[in-house]
């Protein structure tokens, strides 16, 4: 089995050469520590991990580092991390690191994967053939909304022509919205959507609790008529991921916020980027991932982006493509610069964007819809605003 490899960038601490920064990762996550050992055996050595390459970048280097695969317990993406993103973050010899990619041996991706995927999400809004991106929403306020509140909001957000309607990464199950209560409420007001429109939207109810707990409230959630589900996977762990999307009775999309990743993924010198990431978010089943916006409210690095997001769509080994989420302060304006650089297959999502419409939720949703239908007929935005009054007056309060 061909060795795990791991790409970092990093800045040595000023009295450490760049070689002996990069060789003190590999002896940290490998068999080494601080000092030589009398324990050392020579079987061991065939465990050593090995630097590849160290070569500058910016004000820092760049290094591979080679990891055996037989470090790696096959399956266990907590063990995973713990090596390739443990303890080297501390170490002292490195003034900073970050960890940008992972490369895995087949043999050590065996996971199920997405259920359902790119495709198989398509297939559920019958988006299969067109290809159009998706249109989905965040209930905003993100927390505060009683349930029949919350339900008279998703109703209106799918009528206007919403495929996708989720719940903030920070509403569960409070004493002033509960969860089961709330995803009755919503898949009523969501049944009576459909059957008007003739179109599936699904409602992801945000699952987010204790690793004990998750599938048994998915389960209950999805019994309370949820057809999709949610998971904070940075604050719940890539294996409340796994353990949802891996579980058979659980029958829905999976879709995965990643809140607090910005603590790790924002600075471009220490943390961990995003595309390792998207990478565990994919082994473990996630079925969409927010990866960030071109345009939106949150900091962002488009070549990044677009990279990432590749990451999630390309072949890779048996594991289904993941549909990527651009959301964070997009509105009908930013459409058009987002899906010009991302393209079709990807989720495009608004909160404010929908329900701050000077019309209301529905009009928003539907001047998204019509943001969207004007790429996809090749038109601008402010062209096919001319006859399209939601859209116009969206154009009017926030611009592009
Ligand atoms: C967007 C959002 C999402 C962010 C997360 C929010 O709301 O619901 O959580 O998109 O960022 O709470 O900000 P708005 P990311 O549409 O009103 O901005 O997708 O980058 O993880
Ligand atoms: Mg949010």
């Amino acid at each position: 089995m061909s060795d795990v490899t791991a790409l970092y960038y990093f800045e040595p601490r000023s009295d450490t050469t760049p070689k002996f920064a990069a060789q003190a990762i590999a002896d940290e996550e490998t068999t080494g520590t601080w000092t030589d050992l009398t324990t050392r055996t020579d079987y061991t050595k065939r465990l050593d991990g090995r630097v590849e390459s160290v070569e500058p970048e910016g004000s820092g280097y760049l290094t591979k580092i080679a990891y055996p695969a037989e470090i790696f317990e096959p399956g266990n993406i907590p063990q995973y991390l713990s090596v390739v993103a443990g303890n080297l973050f501390g170490l002292g010899r490195l003034n900073s690191v970050r960890l940008l990619d992972i490369f895995l041996p087949e043999e050590l991706v065996r996971f199920k994967g997405p259920k359902f995927g790119i495709e198989g999400v398509r297939k559920l809004i019958g988006t299969d053939k067109s290809r159009r991106p998706h249109v989905g929403t965040i209930i905003k306020p993100k927390v505060g909304l009683n349930p029949k509140d919350t339900a008279e909001v998703a109703y209106l957000a799918a009528t206007g022509g919403v495929d996708f309607i989720k719940d903030d990464e920070t509403l569960t199950d409070q004493a002033f919205c509960p969860l089961n209560d709330r995803v009755e409420a919503v898949m009523a007001g969501l049944d009576k959507a459909m059957a008007e429109t003739g179109r599936t939207i699904l409602y992801a109810a945000n699952v987010s609790t204790r690793a004990d707990k998750i599938v048994e409230r998915a389960e209950k959630v999805i019994e309370c008529g949820a057809n999709a589900i949610m998971v904070d996977v940075i604050t719940c762990g890539f294996s409340a991921v796994q353990a949802l999307a891996e579980e058979p009775s659980i029958k829905v999309p999976v879709h995965v916020h990643r809140t607090m990743h910005a603590a790790m993924t924002r600075n471009k010198k220490h943390g961990i980027a995003m595309r390792p990431i998207a990478r565990l978010v994919r082994m473990a089943g996630g079925d969409q991932l927010h990866t960030g916006t071109v345009s939106g409210k949150m900091g962002h690095d488009p070549a990044e982006l677009l990279e990432d997001n590749n990451i999630l769509k390309e072949k890779w080994y048996s594991m289904k493509p993941v549909f990527p989420v651009a959301s964070g302060g997009l509105h009908p304006g930013k459409v058009n610069a987002e899906l010009s650089r991302l393209g079709n297959d990807i989720i495009l999502q608004a909160g404010g964007g929908i329900h701050g419409h000077p019309e209301g939720t529905k009009a928003g949703a539907m001047a998204m819809r019509q943001a969207v239908d004007a790429f996809m007929e090749g038109v601008t935005a402010e062209e096919y605003a001319k006859n399209h009054r939601e859209l116009r007056l969206a154009l009017e309060k926030w611009g592009k």
